[in-house]
């Protein structure tokens, strides 16, 4: 099951590497075809190299759209080569094997996101490129089909060592390069549905790179593995990992709900830290300094903190490092780190520590996907953000500018948390979070028994709940913790009844209009 390779066909838009590969090729005998910009560069480097319009007896036409497509290519990616009719075929009309194929295709993912018109776009659109692949790639039996250079590599590789490639190789080759033109065509697909406008376009393909193949899922006895888009549209998971052990899923999956929290607090108005626990924040706060940012949002709950992942929206410094690192914590991530804290880090070298460069935009555009059974669910991000001029007070009493403060700080934890949500802050530090629970008022007492828990006052603070009350009770129960300021969407039939609830306590109430569930 072994294939020699006696001539390789290389056609290539990205040319990194392509010299010292060709080279290698070259000097173990293998003969080199290639289009035209990819045979100059090769034979600028002093190599032998054959033009495909010999092979043809075509010079490449229509601007270079049509170059390849021939059956003397085909013909030969196609072939197989030990079936009679096909030989007789290849020998009468003169096409010769093509035993390699190194093809990456035009940049239409990156010219479409360099933000290219719509002519430019179409004319990025590969068309013989994925066709020689998907040729090689069925003839695995006979043909090596690469399309990036780390597959590339690995056939060189085989060749040098054994002058041949097993055809296990060759099958894991074509899944991968039928994979990339899927997604290529994914990619192409998406591209046209947002130029026709189409937010729900009738079919939709999607392709994922494979980040890291994960030990195991949520529990050990299931499977998982992190995938990338491999159509940035969707946008594209950036995190560096500095040293730890390896993420798991539930890692990735807390670590991307610290990170998307932490995003909403501006870097230039303060720092600001998020602690997570089960893609909850179970403590978020700002502060003076880093430090402080920390130790207040610690401060919130600092059972639950136990084994969470640390999120902070500046630099992680020295002084932070060395308190984190009292506590057992999964995961810390931040857009850089001082050399002094990755030193304090490199002591403790099971703590998975993350820098990302920056933060996400959080209220850039993107889509979001929830799997249900046969299919998925798809929609777009939520980008809600809530300022001052939003809110509309319902309440005989206005809000101070404190308690809107607050409410603002609370209101945007409360969208990062799972609904049912309600959040209690004071002086931009959350005071108790209710997460998850089936109806408002349990969220809204548990809230409340956190902090009684960890001694904190709720007397003066503002609650958040991330959807209207749909009865009173749960906007007592906040009142009766000691909150004064109340921040919901409104929206409610019962919305005056909650209203009278919250004048007769003489609270401050607004509504913001946007509601933003977390399920
Ligand atoms: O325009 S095409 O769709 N028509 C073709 O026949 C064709 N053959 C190869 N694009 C085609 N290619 C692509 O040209 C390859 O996929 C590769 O990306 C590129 C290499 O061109 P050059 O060697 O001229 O730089």
């Amino acid at each position: 099951d072994r294939a020699p390779v006696r001539r390789a066909l290389i056609s290539v838009s990205d040319k990194t590497g392509l010299v010292e590969a060709a080279r290698a090729l070259a000097e173990m005998g293998v003969e080199l075809v290639s289009t035209g910009g990819t045979r100059k560069a090769i034979a600028d480097a002093g190599l032998a190299v054959k033009d495909i319009s010999e092979l043809t007896g075509f010079p490449e036409m229509m601007d270079g759209r049509v170059k390849t497509l021939h059956p003397v290519v085909h013909g030969g990616l196609l072939g197989v080569r030990d079936a009679p009719e096909h030989k007789a075929a290849m020998d009468a009309h003169g096409i010769g094997g093509i035993d390699l194929v190194y093809v990456n295709l035009y940049p239409f993912e990156q010219t479409v996101a360099a933000g290219a018109d719509y002519a430019t776009a179409v004319e990025n659109i590969d068309i013989g490129g994925p066709a020689m692949i998907r040729s090689a790639a069925k003839n695995h039996g006979y043909v090596a089909v690469c399309t990036e250079p780390a597959d590339l590599a690995e056939v060189i590789a085989e060749l040098q060592a054994h002058g041949s490639t097993p055809l296990s190789l060759r099958k894991q080759l074509a899944a991968r390069a039928y994979a990339r033109t899927a997604a290529y065509d994914a990619a192409i697909s998406s591209w046209f549905a947002d130029a026709l406008g189409e937010a729900a376009p009738r079919r939709r393909a999607f392709a994922g790179e494979r980040v890291q193949a994960l030990r195991y899922g949520e529990n050990p006895h299931q499977s998982a593995a992190f995938y990338r888009f491999a159509n940035p549209r969707v946008g594209v998971a950036t995190a560096r990992q500095l040293q730890g052990k390896e993420l798991s899923y539930n890692n990735i999956n807390d670590t991307d709900a610290a990170f998307e929290l932490i995003a909403e607090f501006d870097p230039a108005a303060a720092p600001a830290c998020a602690i997570i626990k089960h893609a909850n924040p179970c403590g978020v706060a700002t502060g003076a300094s880093v430090l402080e940012a920390y130790e207040r949002a610690l401060a919130c709950d600092p059972v639950s903190a136990f084994g969470g992942i640390i999120a902070l929206n500046r630099p992680l410094d020295a002084a932070t490092a060395e308190e984190i690192l009292k506590l057992l914590t999964e995961v810390v991530i931040a857009p850089e780190i001082d050399a002094d804290a990755a030193a304090l880090f490199a002591r403790k070298k099971n703590v998975r520590l993350l820098t990302t460069g920056g933060l996400p935009d959080p209220r850039a555009p993107g889509l979001t996907f929830k799997s249900v059974a046969g299919g998925f669910l798809v929609q777009g991000r939520d980008d809600a953000h809530v300022t001052a001029a939003d809110l509309k007070v319902v309440t005989k009493r206005a809000p101070t500018e404190a308690e809107v403060r607050d409410m603002l700080f609370a209101f945007t934890i409360a969208k990062h948390v799972k609904s049912n949500a309600i959040v209690y802050a004071r002086d931009g530090q959350t005071l108790g979070v209710g997460a998850g629970q089936m109806n408002r008022k349990d969220s809204a007492r548990i809230a409340a028994l956190r902090a009684a828990d960890f001694g904190l006052d709720l007397t003066g603070s503002a609650c958040a709940s991330e959807a209207f009350f749909p009865f009173p009770d749960g906007l007592i129960q906040a009142a009766d913790a000691g909150c004064t300021a109340v921040i919901q969407p409104g929206g409610s039939i019962g919305d005056q009844k909650v209203i009278d609830a919250a004048d007769e306590r003489g609270l401050a109430m607004v509504f913001t209009g946007v509601r933003v569930f977390r399920h």
